[in-house]
């Protein structure tokens, strides 16, 4: 039969449906390697996970948490067993494995089963992940035969969650866990407090959550975490190698913790709980020694509740702090992160301050950015400090796709999903080498996304981009390949139930 066959009178050319890719083309992010060869492993119900010959607990949870991954789509039971020898899908810890690096893994399909092996139970996770997409999105299929050899370009690839301008809960934000970490995502990124809103417990200043956590924008509840809450999510994120860098924003972005203690003022009064969405205009009273206690506990607090190295202290849009002040507290509050044994990572406007010697800075300009802004974040990389990207033209995914996107802002220009994804990390920044770069993140703000269908649909599908360039070489980073592939997730997205947004650069089929 001819392929023109199924096709009705009115058809035209351009509406042939993609060639279908076969599974090793289809994989996002592209792998360092994929080669195809011989029959492969056909998933049944005698399939069991094996989790090598002594059983190590992480590589243990690794096998359960694919297991449950994998239940639902291929409807199999596949329980998780001890022991390396025999068929089904074996996870191998081997700290020899040869282009691999700490994070990457390598994946063999053969009649006989499909063998993971990583240098790390984190390689083994991403491993993992990469099997989930070799197989249908519904049924259980069987693994096409060959080896993917794979291991990421950049150490950090995140996306950061605003839950200051509207509250989600934790039960949301460990959804979104679960949907990036299937692309290798492995960094989130909370930011817990704006001037909305302050959304974290704190045992030495309560009121910023029970009063400041009880506003949003557009006036309505608000809420906050409980530390427990917040710890289960570190915990939840842990075990899909997801690390959490929590954000409390300062000097500006801090209006919710003015409103709920008058003594961080310069005068003593409190301003009112703020719900619209301007920035730029509150400051802590950076001349006040009761500031720096402040900060010091409250960082404390969060230090011993977060197992990551980072704790990111914002010091974006300090509009209403003289720049002097400015960089006298940054350089305080920097202090105070070293002392609580921790990393500081800080929006860019650091560089123009004085970043403490091993910060990391986020850099989050676009096309439009002065050139001198640029050139200090530059200069600041060259004096050692490494720099995340995401600019706000690209990675912003607050930033509308096109003018009839209802949620979102648009001041950095309208982002479709190509624009999001064509551009090269390692050659962004003029005279940024691609070693200063740590790697990418995409910020989704919420100022005009208030719940779960809006988040969804400006996330997806352009987080799957961020998650390409984070982990693909550069060599594989192409649109049309890409859109192909993207395309080729659609089921996978709508099975998951992710409401995505049927970008019309994308050929979905
Ligand atoms: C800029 S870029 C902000 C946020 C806003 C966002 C909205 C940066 C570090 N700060 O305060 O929410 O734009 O797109």
């Amino acid at each position: 039969a001819s392929c023109t066959d199924a096709r009705g009178d009115d058809a035209r050319p351009g509406d042939d449906p993609p060639a279908a890719l076969a599974p090793f083309e289809r994989l996002l992010p592209a792998p360092v390697s994929a080669r195809a060869e011989g029959p492969g492993y056909p998933f049944g119900p005698g399939t069991v996970i094996r989790t090598g010959p002594d059983p190590d607990q992480e590589v243990r949870r690794v096998g359960e948490i694919l297991a449950e991954q994998l239940r639902g789509p291929t409807g199999l039971p596949l329980p998780v067993v001890d022991g390396a020898d025999g068929d089904g899908v074996r996870l191998r810890l081997d700290g020899d494995a040869e282009g691999v690096g700490d994070e990457g893994y390598r994946l063999e399909s053969t009649p006989g089963g499909v063998t993971l092996t990583a240098r790390s139970a984190a390689g083994l996770f991403h491993a993992g992940q990469t099997l989930r997409q070799l197989l249908p999105a519904a049924g259980p299929g069987t693994v096409p035969g060959g080896t993917v050899t794979d291991r990421p370009r950049f150490a950090y690839r995140g996306a950061m969650v605003d839950i200051a301008r509207h509250f989600f809960t934790v039960e949301q934000v460990k959804r979104y866990v679960d949907q990036l970490a299937q692309y290798k995502v492995n960094t989130l990124h909370v930011h817990l407090t704006d001037d909305q809103g302050w959304r974290l417990a704190v045992d030495s200043w309560p009121r910023l959550a029970a009063y400041g956590g009880g506003s949003e924008v557009g006036g309505g509840p608000g809420g906050h975490w409980t530390k427990e809450e917040y710890r289960e999510l570190v915990r939840y994120a842990g075990r899909r190698y997801v690390d959490v860098v929590p954000e409390i924003d300062m000097p500006g972005h801090v209006n919710a913790a003015l409103a709920s203690y008058p003594e961080l003022t310069c005068d003593g009064k409190a301003p009112a709980r703020y719900t619209g969405i301007k920035v730029g205009f509150s400051s802590l009273c950076v001349g006040k020694e009761r500031t720096y206690e402040f900060v010091d506990q409250v960082l404390g607090e969060l230090a011993e509740l977060t197992p990551g190295r980072y704790l990111h202290i914002g010091g974006d849009e300090a509009h209403s702090t003289p720049a002097a002040d400015y960089a006298a507290f940054m350089d305080r509050a920097q202090e105070v992160v070293g002392r609580h044994g921790k990393t500081v990572v800080a929006w860019h406007q650091l560089a123009s301050a004085r970043p403490a010697p091993d910060a990391v800075l986020q850099y989050w300009g676009h096309d439009r950015t002065p050139a001198a802004d640029k050139a200090a974040v530059v200069a600041a990389a060259k004096a050692g400090h490494p720099v995340i990207l995401s600019p706000a033209d690209r990675l912003y995914l607050d930033m509308k796709y096109d003018a009839a996107t209802k949620p979102g802002l648009a001041w950095a220009g309208l982002v479709p999903v190509k624009r999001a994804y064509s551009w090269d990390p390692g050659a962004y920044l003029a005279g940024l080498p691609e070693s200063a770069v740590l790697g990418v993140e995409a910020a989704l703000w919420t100022e005009n996304v208030a719940n779960r269908a809006d988040w969804e649909l400006m996330a997806f599908p352009r987080v799957l981009g961020l998650a390409e360039l984070g982990w693909s070489p550069a060599g594989a980073l192409d649109w049309a390949s890409y859109g192909r592939r993207l395309a080729a997730q659609g089921p996978r997205l709508e099975a998951q139930g992710i409401g995505y947004f049927r970008a019309p650069d994308v050929p979905w089929s």
